[in-house]
């Protein structure tokens, strides 16, 4: 791994890192469900999951121990980046289902003690908002342009881009517009695809627009949201040229300053929200900031900000045993100095599925995925690695996020077809980085259930599941004893009985060697073994293994991690 080079420098040493947490809120130590709404499950047979499919599989959420659930976005949206491009804030997508179907799955939730977190959508909307089309139709410098980043372009008639900004997802970050008079006119600005244009965050009436929606959702009951590009909105005064392409810095090591990402207004918004959060009991705020290293990640959950921020810096370590021991070290440290609890994430649905990267000798780009022409995982050393990871996970101090499907060891669909692919990537690189869809592949829940196993009554699915997916359906896992998802309930229960998201922690020297890794947590010592050989086991009683036998024979395998009592 990148970034890593000196680690070796980096000594275990076996100071408390976290102290143990007395009566902590909710969210410091939850374990949050990323549910990714069009692959959950689909009720109406259209291929596509919605909300009614995903109220009647609540309770295997439940059965799995997990606290809350973090949907992506279902609201009105085209869908050119899979609801990520949003229409109407307040209205469910009918793909989705209605506004009544999202009120019975928040009181079945509810009925459950499921916490519900929805995903809002900041840094951009739809080109499909009765905003953007507004802005369309009214002239240059209009109040309407103005929720939006419209400039004229350069060279003798404006045909040259206002400046050199890329897209996240390739291309220019600028497409000029046709005037209502015909003409061809202004460019408008979207870091993303060009049907997600970015709001102009200088506009106090895009301020008042979000909070208006904060308070919708919130009055609604919802527990929280999880915000999109956290670290976007606010761009620099002048728009300037950059000097570095986007291509390097999403979740690049950057302490200097970028024209998009991270300027210091993004602050003075999240402070906004919180305010209005606070006025709720117990709602909670999850930033998606791509930014690093952690120290500069931690400025978005001081306390009057986000409550949490994903920790992308630990997803992007991969199964190292140097790596995790500086990442975890400086998560709780960073963290720890501002207040806020660290939260640990391994997939979602912009990232190659865990048990697939940990696969592969190497990991490519964020969001340039895997395709049939690339190098392919192997399955086996990727599951037995990831699963070993997600012990090391569930064990830390914190709040754990899982993305749906892990639980089940889902690999990434790596041989997809490019005519099925939807990601905004794909085609904006005319294939050259096959994007994201991959890991958004519809849930096998049954084995013997149609074409789409158990996603869809009638077989359909909007992304066809690949064949090894036969072998992962939940119904086969159910109470099948080394299973993947019994692991991940048995995790997350002993997680539960011995306190460990508020617990007291810290690295075991005594108990690592050269090629594992053991930490303290509470009374429970988690030990992974990253080297070629098997280790002694030290004294304990077994809680928990990832070894599929469950045995353990006075010895630890490599790649594995066990938890034992001490
Ligand atoms: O992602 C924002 C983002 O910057 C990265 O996740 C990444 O650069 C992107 O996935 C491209 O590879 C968020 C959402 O999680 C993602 O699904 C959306 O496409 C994006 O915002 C735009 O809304
Ligand atoms: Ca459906």
């Amino acid at each position: 791994m990148p970034g890593l080079m000196c680690s070796k420098l980096f000594a275990m040493e076996a100071t408390v890192l976290h102290k143990s947490i007395k009566s902590p809120e909710w969210w410091r130590t939850a374990v949050i469900y990323q549910i990714y709404p069009r692959s959950f499950a689909d009720g109406n047979g259209d291929g596509i999951g919605d909300l009614v499919g995903t109220t009647a599989r609540l309770e295997s959420l439940k059965s799995l121990g997990i606290d809350a659930i973090w949907f992506s976005p279902f609201f009105k949206s085209p869908q050119k980046d899979a609801g990520y491009d949003v229409a109407d804030y307040k209205t469910i997508d009918p793909l989705f289902g209605t506004n009544q179907d999202f009120d019975d799955l928040l009181a079945k939730a509810k009925s459950l003690e499921l916490k519900i977190i929805v995903d809002l959508v900041p840094n951009h909307s739809s080109e499909e908002h009765e905003l953007f089309k507004a802005a369309l139709r009214a002239a240059p410098g209009s109040a309407e342009r103005e929720m939006y980043v419209f400039r004229d372009g350069k060279g003798d008639n404006g045909e040259l881009p206002p400046n050199n900004w890329e897209s996240v997802f390739g291309g220019n970050a600028w497409t000029r517009i046709t005037e209502p008079d015909g003409t061809l006119g202004q460019w408008y600005l979207h870091i993303f695809d060009s049907s997600q244009p970015d709001f102009n965050w200088e506009n106090p009436k895009v301020h008042a627009l979000f909070e208006d929606v904060l308070r919708f959702w919130l009055d609604k009951g919802v527990a929280g949201f999880r915000i999109d590009v956290a670290h976007g909105m606010v761009k620099e005064i002048g728009l300037p040229d950059v000097k570095v392409p986007v291509s390097q810095t999403v979740g690049k090591d950057r302490e200097t300053e970028h024209p998009f990402w991270g300027q210091e207004g993004v602050h003075e918004i999240i402070r906004d929200w919180r305010k209005i959060v606070d006025e709720y009991d117990d709602r909670v705020m999850c930033a998606e900031a791509w930014v690093l290293p952690l120290s500069r990640m931690a400025k978005w959950v001081r306390p009057d900000e986000y409550h949490q921020t994903f920790n992308f810096g630990y997803l992007e370590t991969g199964w190292n045993k140097e790596g995790l021991l500086k990442v975890v070290t400086d998560s709780l440290t960073e963290f720890g100095k501002v207040g806020a609890p660290s939260t640990w994430v391994l997939s979602n649905h912009d990232v190659i599925r865990h048990v697939s990267r940990y696969g592969l000798p190497g990991v490519p780009p964020q969001g340039d995925g895997i395709g049939p022409n690339s190098e392919q995982p192997d399955e086996a050393i990727g599951l037995r690695k990831g699963r070993a990871a997600t012990a090391f996970m569930l064990g830390l101090p914190g709040s754990s996020y899982i993305y749906q499907g892990e639980e089940l060891g889902l690999p990434e669909h790596t041989t997809l077809d490019g005519k099925y692919r939807e990601d905004p990537t794909w085609f904006r690189t005319k294939g050259q980085r096959v994007g994201r869809d991959g890991c958004r592949v519809p849930l096998p829940w049954e084995a013997q259930g149609g074409a789409s196993r158990g996603f869809s009554a009638n077989g359909k699915s909007w992304l066809p599941q690949p064949d090894s997916y036969a072998r992962y359906a939940r119904d086969l896992q159910e109470g099948v004893a080394g299973s993947t998802l019994e692991l991940y309930k048995r995790l997350i229960k002993v997680r539960k009985d011995h306190l460990l998201g508020a617990g007291e922690f810290k690295f075991s020297p005594d108990h690592s060697s050269d090629t594992t890794l053991a930490y303290i947590n509470n009374d429970v010592l988690v030990l992974s073994n990253f080297g070629p050989d098997s280790v002694n086991l030290p004294a304990g009683k077994l809680l928990v293994t990832t070894q599929h036998d469950l045995t353990i024979e006075g010895v630890l395998e490599n790649d594995q991690t066990v938890w034992l009592q001490i």
